[in-house]
Parts: structure tokens; C-alpha cells; sequence
């Protein structure tokens, strides 16, 4: 288990007293601070002028109420966020989440994963996150369109093409994002195509954008499996959520030759051993936004519906956690461990409990971390920006090409800076550094801002 450097304790401590009470953004910066040691060790300067300390503080955080009147009549209330976190590479970037468990401290941990993130890329985007603790479930479309609405009456005034520019995350697709435009664009009398990425082909989207993350997730699994002279070929795969990430990551593993045998949502999961019916998910999830049990009615004998429990029980090469963070924890991964895991490959942000990936490591399972391995998302979204600018429209077959010789070079990129580094396949380790160090080099750049 890797340890904090010395140096670096300070920094945590700091965080820790700073933003009390908020768990997960403690544990991604523990995680990367503890990455850090080897980069300050060699590169002292990188720690000079507060730089660690400035990329844990968020440039700006704005909260926000969010008052809207639902379908009988009656004001609800609730809470919106943007934590805008770093800008060295270019403006705010990173999805926006509708989910009731969101709060500050998620939010800001996901806006801290998204500057390192970002950085892989290689594109010129820096970090940020939003969302509210707005639950989608049950409402009706016109809710939706009246939650969104309020949503941006406060957010627009912080957004902008040079400024800041969402997408959608968990409980955020195409339609919402789609409302969310329509009033932006409203609100400031522009049709700023680049203000929000995500968007459907009709009025400025990307193609591939839907597919990104959950392809992109699969060609980094490729580029892993071929350094050992493997591919996905006959793989048994399990994919936890049944979200775009997800719904595209069983895609891609299918076109590839392996067989996704189990999928899940936050009241259970199914196991159909001939492989999951990609078309009858779709229409599950896409079309009817119903349960996942609905699967096992519709498809009928051979495919078991397990209500609770843990997706981690069924036997598998290939692990794609893609719901949210904390879903895989010590114990899944020493059970998916006892049943021959050979990859874990993370579609969500920081699903894996920090025991998980240390034990994943232990026992040699090659392990890819959320923000190298779905980078693809916000690659493709950054891809959008681009097309936007040029005012242009690339083909389904330019843009995925782009996405996979992207996510071919940040395989590379992380692998490479492991073994500089003397941690040959710590992805962790490699990915942490190699974001970290594009960071700190334009933010040296800049000054003290
Ligand atoms: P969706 O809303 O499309 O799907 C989320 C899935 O995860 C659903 O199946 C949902 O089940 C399940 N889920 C959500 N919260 C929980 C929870 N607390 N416990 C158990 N299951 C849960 O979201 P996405 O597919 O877009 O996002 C999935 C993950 O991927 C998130 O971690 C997100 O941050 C990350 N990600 C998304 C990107 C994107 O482009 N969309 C890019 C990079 C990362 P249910 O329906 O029951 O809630
Ligand atoms: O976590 C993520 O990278 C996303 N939700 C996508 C962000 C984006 O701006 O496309």
C-alpha cells in the first residue's frame, strides 16, 4: 500500500481540516498525494509557490438554491453546485449529476478527478463539476424541462464557451441536456453551440459523444490485454450500472468478441449467460426508463434477476465497474479475486474502495483508474468543442478513430510514466503523475493566480 511522503502530509492535513466531513474528496486527493512523492522527489520545483496546495483548493465554488413547481402545483426545493477547480489548461470542463446522494464533498471530488483527467487528454480543458440533489426518478418529462430550466436560471451567468462548459454525468443524458441548452441559450440571447457539450445531433452534438465513455473504457482494456499479448476474444465480462457507460461498455466488449454475462442498477442485477440483449437493454433503459428487472419479463427463461446482493458475486475475466464511486469495495475484489479477475477496468469515477485496489494490485490484476480509462467521455466532449468552433460536423468514423487513437495514447501515457517512475503497471501511479505534471507545468507558467 503506498504511503504519503512527508512532504506531502501537510498538504492532506490541510485538506482534511479545511473541508471537513467530506469523504470522498479526502479520498481522491489522499490518492493522489500519495502518487505525488516520486514526482516532488525528483522534480523539487514542482512543489514550490504552494502548487499542490493551490490545485486542492477549487478556484470557485458556487451553490445554489434551485426553487421549482412540480407537477400538482407544489414548490420544491433544491440545491445546485459548480465547483469550478482548475483552469490552467483551459475553461471548466466536466459533466454535471442529478442524483439526491449529491453534495459538496462529491461534487468536489469529482471536479478534483476531472483536472487530472482532463489533463490525459491532451486536449485544452481544465476541471470542473456540477450537479444537484434532484432526483430524477419517477418525474415526469415536463419536471424534468422545469427542473432544468431552474437549474440554469443561476448556472448560465457562470458558464460560457471561454468560461466554463458542462455535460451530463449520472441522471444527466441528451434530454437534459437538450433543456438545459434551449434555456441557456434563452437566457443570454445566443446560440453559443460551445457552451455545453453532449448535445444532440440536431443542434450541435458529436456523433460518438453517446458512445465515448463506454467505448473509450474498452479500448483502454484493449491496449492493457495487448501488452500481455491478449484481447478481449472470448472474454467473460461483468459490467455493474446500466447507464450510457455502461450501455455502451457492453456494446463495445460484444464487438470485440466477449460476452457481458451480467449488468446492474441500485436495485440489483441480472446474469443472462448467453450474453446481455444489447437491443432489449436499450429499449429498457433508453426508451422506457424503467427498472432492470423489466429485463428478466421481457426476455423470459434464461436470464435470473437478482434483487440486492452484489454484481461482484458472478464469476468473471473482466470487471467494468460503471455505476458510481465506493460500488466495488475489500470485499468484492477478494471475491472477484477468487474468481480468476484478470482486469478491472473502472467506466465510473472512483467505484473501487481504496482496500479494493490495493488488493487488486497485491495479486497482479491489472487495474485501470476511472480517470485514464473514461476519459474517452470527455475526450469526445472536447471533440465537440472543436467541431462547434469550426462549425463543423465529423463523420461517426473520423470522430470514434480520434476517440480510440486518444485513448490509445493515454494507455501509453500512464503506462510509460510508470515505468519511468519504477512502478511498471501502476496505472494509478502513472496516471496521477502523468495528469499531475501537465498541470503543474502550465500553472508554473501562469504565476500565482
Ligand atoms: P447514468 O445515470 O446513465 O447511469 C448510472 C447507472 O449507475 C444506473 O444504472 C444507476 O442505477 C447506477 N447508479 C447510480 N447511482 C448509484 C448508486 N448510488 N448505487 C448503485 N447504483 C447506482 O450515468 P452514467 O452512465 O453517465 O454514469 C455512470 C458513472 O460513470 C458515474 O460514476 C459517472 O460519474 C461516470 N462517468 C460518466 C461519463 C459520461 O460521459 N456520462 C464520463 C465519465 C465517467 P439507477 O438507475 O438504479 O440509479
Ligand atoms: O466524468 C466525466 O468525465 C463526465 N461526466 C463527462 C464530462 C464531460 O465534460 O464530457
Amino acid at each position: 500500500m503506498s504511503k504519503i511522503d512527508e512532504k506531502l502530509q501537510p498538504v492532506l492535513d490541510e485538506v482534511l481540516r479545511r473541508n471537513a466531513g467530506e469523504a470522498e474528496f479526502h479520498q481522491a486527493v489522499k490518492e493522489v498525494l500519495e502518487s505525488l512523492g516520486r514526482v516532488v522527489a525528483k522534480h523539487p520545483d514542482y512543489a514550490d509557490h504552494a502548487l499542490i496546495e493551490r490545485i486542492c483548493e477549487p478556484e470557485r465554488q458556487i451553490i445554489f438554491r434551485v426553487p421549482w413547481i412540480d407537477d400538482d402545483g407544489q414548490v420544491q426545493i433544491n440545491r445546485g453546485f459548480r465547483v469550478q477547480f482548475n483552469s490552467a489548461l483551459g475553461p471548466y470542463k466536466g459533466g454535471i449529476r442529478f442524483h439526491p446522494s449529491v453534495n459538496l464533498g462529491i461534487i468536489k471530488f469529482l471536479g478534483f478527478e476531472q483536472i487530472f483527467k482532463n489533463a490525459l487528454t491532451g486536449m485544452p480543458i481544465g476541471g470542473g463539476k456540477g450537479g444537484s440533489d434532484f432526483n430524477p426518478r419517477g418525474r415526469s418529462d415536463r419536471e424534468i424541462m422545469r427542473f432544468c430550466q431552474a437549474f440554469m436560471l443561476e448556472l448560465h451567468r457562470h458558464l460560457g464557451e471561454y468560461t466554463d462548459v458542462p455535460a451530463g454525468d449520472i441522471g444527466v443524458g441528451g434530454r437534459e441536456i437538450g433543456y438545459m441548452f434551449g434555456q441557456y441559450k434563452r437566457l443570454t440571447n445566443r446560440y453559443e453551440a460551445g457552451v455545453l457539450t453532449g448535445k444532440g445531433l440536431a443542434y450541435g452534438g458529436s456523433r460518438a459523444r453517446t458512445e465515448a465513455t463506454g467505448f473509450g473504457l474498452v479500448y483502454f482494456v484493449q491496449q492493457m490485454l495487448a501488452t500481455k499479448g491478449q484481447s478481449l476474444d472470448g472474454k467473460r465480462v461483468v459490467v455493474s450500472g446500466s447507464g450510457n457507460v455502461a450501455i455502451y461498455a457492453i456494446d463495445k466488449v460484444r464487438q470485440f468478441g466477449g460476452t457481458v454475462v451480467a449488468c446492474s442498477d441500485s436495485n440489483g442485477y441480472i446474469v443472462d449467460e448467453e450474453g446481455i440483449d444489447l437491443a432489449l437493454l436499450r429499449e429498457i433503459k433508453e426508451v422506457r426508463r424503467a427498472r432492470l428487472s423489466t429485463y428478466v419479463e421481457l426476455k423470459g427463461p434464461g436470464a435470473r434477476y437478482i434483487e440486492g446482493g452484489s454484481i461482484w458475486d458472478v464469476p468473471c475475466q473482466i470487471a467494468l465497474p460503471c455505476a458510481t464511486q465506493n460500488e466495488l469495495t475489500g470485499k468484492d475484489a477478494t471475491t472477484l479475486i477468487k474468481n480468476g479477475v484478470e482486469v478491472v477496468g473502472e467506466g465510473a469515477n472512483m467505484p473501487s474502495t481504496p482496500d479494493a485496489v490495493d488488493l487488486f494490485h497485491g495479486q497482479g490484476v491489472m487495474f485501470a483508474p476511472g480517470k485514464a480509462a473514461n476519459a474517452g467521455g470527455v475526450a469526445t466532449s472536447a471533440l465537440e468543442m472543436q467541431q462547434n468552433a469550426s462549425r463543423d460536423s465529423w463523420s461517426f468514423e473520423q470522430t470514434e478513430a480520434r476517440l480510440a487513437q486518444i485513448m490509445r495514447g493515454i494507455h501509453d501515457d500512464c503506462a510509460a510514466t510508470a515505468d519511468e517512475y519504477s512502478a511498471p503497471g501502476n496505472y494509478v501511479l502513472g496516471a496521477n503523475i502523468a495528469g499531475f505534471v501537465r498541470v503543474a507545468e502550465a500553472m508554473s507558467a501562469l504565476g500565482v493566480v
